[in-house]
C-alpha cells in the first residue's frame, strides 16, 4: 500500500494537532468541529506558559477601544499566551494559525470573533466556548481583547542574561575527579515535567540518584561532549548545568536565556568537546552561545528575518531544536517559522560565521541518520522531513512523509533487510511510520525516498526509538484519545520486516501502563529511551501531577516486564535521556 492509500484510514486527531484557522471559513453546521479539550493532544501547540505570568498594560487605546479593565486585559494576556499564542503568534502576526492583528479583527468585528472563539472552525480552531474551556465570561473578554492591539513582551538581551547569570562552582573548585561510584555512561536524566525538576536514575540498580530543581515545566537534557556535564533548560528559559562528577551531581551554573524556550546543545566536534552550550528561545526570538563550563553569554543572535520562500519578514521565528555537528565545528539551528537550518561555525564568534539553508516552514524536531553525517528534521505542519548534509552544509532533499504532522523526537535508525539503512519517524496526526532510506552510496535508488509506510498502534504519537544493537523498534502514541492506546506501545521486530510494500509488519503491543499498576488517572506512556547498553528500554508512564506515575523498564530482548520504578518524587516523568546515548547521538 503506498503511504498516500494507506492515509485514507488515518486516525485524525483533535484539532489543535492541526494548524488553527480562525478567520479562515465560516462555520457550517454539519462541520462542527469535535469538542476541544485541556488534554495533551489539545495542549501540543506551543503553550506560552511564562509570557502569560508577564505583567502588562493596555498599549496606547484609541477612541473607539471597546471598554476593558486592566484586570481584564492582564487576564485576557495570560489566556492568549497559553492557549493562542503557540498558533496565531506572540504578536499576533501568525504562526500556524492566522494573523490577528488588529486591522483583520476590528474588520471582522466583535460578533464574529466572539461566534469563532465560541465554535471553533473546521480548518482547526478549537471550539472554546462550546466545549467548556473558555467560559461565556471569557470568550467575550477574548473577543474585546483582540480589538485592541496586543502588548509587546519585553527583549531579553545581554543585561538581563548577565543579571540571572549564577556560577554556583567556580570551574576551579570543581571535583579534579569524578567523586561517585555512579557509572554516569548508564544515567537516566529524566524530566520531571510539572515539579520543575530532573531525577537523575542508575541504569544498574534503579536508584534515584539525585533531584534537581530546574526550570519551569523542565523540557530536555543534553550531555556535553566529555560525558561531564548535564545541560537541562526549563521552558521558562532556565538553563542548568549539572556536574555529574560531584559526590551528589549538583547545579554549577545557571543562566535565564529567554522568557520562553526549549532547545539547548552542547559543542561535540574534536578540540572543542565540553567548550561551548546553545540554548534556543521562542521568545525572544534566538539563540545564545554561552561559555560550556560557566554558560557566560558570549554571543546572542537574533532570528528575526524572513521566511525562506515567500522572503516576507516574520517578527518572532521561534528556535526549535538545535543539534551539534559531528562533521565540523558547527551548530544546526532549526528556526522554525521562517523554515531556515542554520550551520553556527562556532569557532570564533566575534567573525560569527553561518550558513542559512532554505528547507520548509515549521520546523520542530529530528536526528542524525546512522552515519550522523545527514540530519533529518520534520517540518511537521508541511508533513516533510529536511534532509541536511553536515558535511556539505546543504539541503540534500525534502522528504514527504506521506503521513499527518511527522514527530520523531530523534528519530529511529534501522538496518532493514531489504532497504539497507533507513531512518523513521512516526506521526502525531495518523498511525503511520515512514522509513527513508538515508544511504546514498550502498542503496542510491532508496536514498531520501520513503521506502516504507506502515501502521502502528494509533495517531498520537510522539517518539519512536532503537538502538544499534536492539531488534526492536518501538513507537509511543501518548496523544491519541483512547486510553488504551495512549497507555501502550508498539513494537515491530527488525529482521521481520519485509520489502513488500503491501504488506504491512506486524507489531506487538506493550501494555506498559497496565505493566505500571497504577490504579488512579489515566497515564499516558510517552518516550521509549535505552539503557547504555541497549538492551533495556525505559518508558515513562506519564499520569496528572496529583496523582501516581512510573517508570516501566522492558527486556529488550524477551519483550518482557523487567522492573517499575515508583517513588513520590517521580512527578510526571516524561523525557528520559541516557547519557551515552544522548552524548553520542544513538538511536
Ligand atoms: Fe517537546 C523535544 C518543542 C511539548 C517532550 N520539543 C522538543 C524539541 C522542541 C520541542 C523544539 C526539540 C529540542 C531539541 O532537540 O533541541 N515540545 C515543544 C513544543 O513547542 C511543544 C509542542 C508544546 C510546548 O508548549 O512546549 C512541546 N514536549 C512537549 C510535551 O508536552 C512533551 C511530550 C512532555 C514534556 O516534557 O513537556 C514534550 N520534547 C519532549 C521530549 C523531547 C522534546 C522528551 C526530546 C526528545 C528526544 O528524544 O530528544
Amino acid at each position: 500500500m503506498t503511504p498516500q492509500a494507506k492515509s485514507a484510514r488515518s486516525v485524525l486527531l483533535g484539532s489543535a494537532a492541526l494548524a488553527l484557522g480562525l478567520l479562515a471559513a465560516p462555520l457550517l453546521a454539519e462541520e462542527k468541529p469535535k469538542d476541544h479539550t485541556d488534554g495533551p493532544a489539545a495542549a501540543y501547540e506551543p503553550s506560552m506558559t511564562t509570557l502569560g505570568q508577564l505583567k502588562v498594560e493596555i498599549p496606547g487605546r484609541k477612541a473607539d477601544d471597546p471598554v476593558m479593565t486592566a484586570e481584564e486585559f492582564q487576564q485576557a494576556t495570560t489566556i492568549y499566551f497559553e492557549r493562542c499564542a503557540g498558533c496565531h503568534g506572540v504578536l499576533r502576526k501568525g504562526a500556524t494559525g492566522k494573523p490577528l492583528t488588529t486591522d483583520i479583527t476590528r474588520e471582522n468585528g466583535y460578533d464574529y470573533l466572539q461566534s469563532f472563539i465560541t465554535y471553533g472552525s473546521p480548518a482547526g480552531m478549537p471550539n472554546w466556548g462550546t466545549s467548556g474551556a473558555l467560559s461565556e465570561g471569557e470568550v467575550d473578554m477574548m473577543a474585546r481583547y483582540l480589538l485592541l492591539e496586543p502588548p509587546q513582551p519585553p527583549e531579553w538581551g545581554m543585561p538581563e542574561m548577565m543579571a540571572s547569570w549564577k556560577v554556583l562552582v567556580k570551574p576551579e573548585d570543581r571535583p579534579k575527579e569524578k567523586m561517585n561510584d555512579i557509572d554516569i555512561d548508564n544515567l537516566m536524566s529524566v524530566t520531571l515535567r510539572d515539579a520543575g525538576q530532573v531525577a537523575l536514575i542508575d541504569g544498574a540498580s534503579y536508584e534515584i540518584k539525585a533531584v534537581i530543581d530546574t526550570g519551569y515545566a523542565v523540557h530536555i537534557s543534553r550531555i556535553s561532549a566529555s560525558g561531564r556535564y548535564l545541560f537541562v533548560i526549563g521552558r521558562d528559559g532556565l538553563v542548568n548545568m549539572i556536574d555529574l562528577w560531584m559526590e551528589t551531581p549538583a547545579t554549577v551554573a545557571s543562566i535565564k536565556i529567554g522568557i520562553e524556550a526549549r532547545s539547548i546543545e552542547t559543542s561535540k566536534f574534536e578540540g572543542w568537546e565540553d567548550k561551548l552550550a546553545i540554548a534556543g528561545a521562542y521568545w525572544p526570538p534566538q539563540y545564545v552561545i554561552m561559555d560550556g563550563e560557566t554558560l557566560e553569554p558570549k554571543k546572542i543572535v537574533s532570528t528575526r528575518g524572513n521566511i525562506y520562500d515567500e522572503q516576507v519578514y516574520h517578527p518572532e521565528p521561534r528556535v526549535a531544536s538545535i543539534l551539534s555537528s559531528h562533521y565540523k565545528p558547527e551548530f544546526i539551528v532549526n528556526v522554525k517559522e521562517t523554515g531556515k537550518i542554520i550551520f553556527v561555525d562556532y569557532t570564533d564568534l566575534k567573525n560569527l560565521k553561518t550558513v542559512e539553508i532554505e528547507a520548509e516552514r515549521f520546523l520542530h524536531d529530528g536526528g542524525f541518520d546512522s552515519s550522523k553525517r545527514y540530519f533529518m528534521v520534520a517540518a511537521n505542519q508541511r508533513g516533510k522531513i529536511a534532509v541536511v548534509d553536515t558535511k556539505e552544509d546543504k539541503l540534500t532533499a525534502l522528504v514527504e512523509t506521506g503521513g499527518q504532522t511527522p514527530h520523531p523526537g530523534r528519530g529511529a535508525n534501522i538496518n532493514h533487510p531489504v532497504y539497507g539503512p533507513v531512518w523513521a519517524t512516526s506521526h502525531l496526526g495518523d498511525e503511520s511510520v515512514a522509513l527513508i532510506g538515508t544511504d546514498p552510496e550502498g542503496h542510491p535508488d532508496q536514498a531520501w525516498k520513503v521506502v516504507d509506510s506502515f501502521y502502528a498502534l494509533g495517531g498520537g504519537s510522539l517518539f519512536i526509538k532503537t538502538h544499534p544493537s536492539s531488534q526492536h523498534l518501538y513507537v509511543d502514541a501518548p496523544l491519541n484519545p483512547d486510553a488504551a492506546v495512549s497507555s501502550a506501545v508498539a513494537v515491530f521486530d527488525i529482521a521481520a520486516m519485509g520489502g513488500d510494500p503491501n504488506v504491512d509488519p506486524e507489531f506487538k503491543t506493550l501494555p506498559i501502563g497496565e505493566w505500571a499498576g497504577i490504579a488512579d488517572g489515566q497515564p499516558r506512556v510517552v518516550q521509549p529511551e535505552f539503557n547504555k547498553d541497549g538492551t533495556e528500554v525505559w518508558f515513562s508512564v506519564w499520569n496528572a501531577k496529583d496523582k501516581e506515575s512510573a517508570i516501566v523498564v522492558v527486556d529488550d530482548k524477551t519483550l518482557e516486564l523487567k522492573t517499575v520504578i515508583k517513588d513520590p518524587r517521580l512527578i510526571t516523568p516524561t523525557g528520559k535521556f541516557n547519557v551515552l546515548n544522548t552524548k553520542d547521538d544513538i538511536y
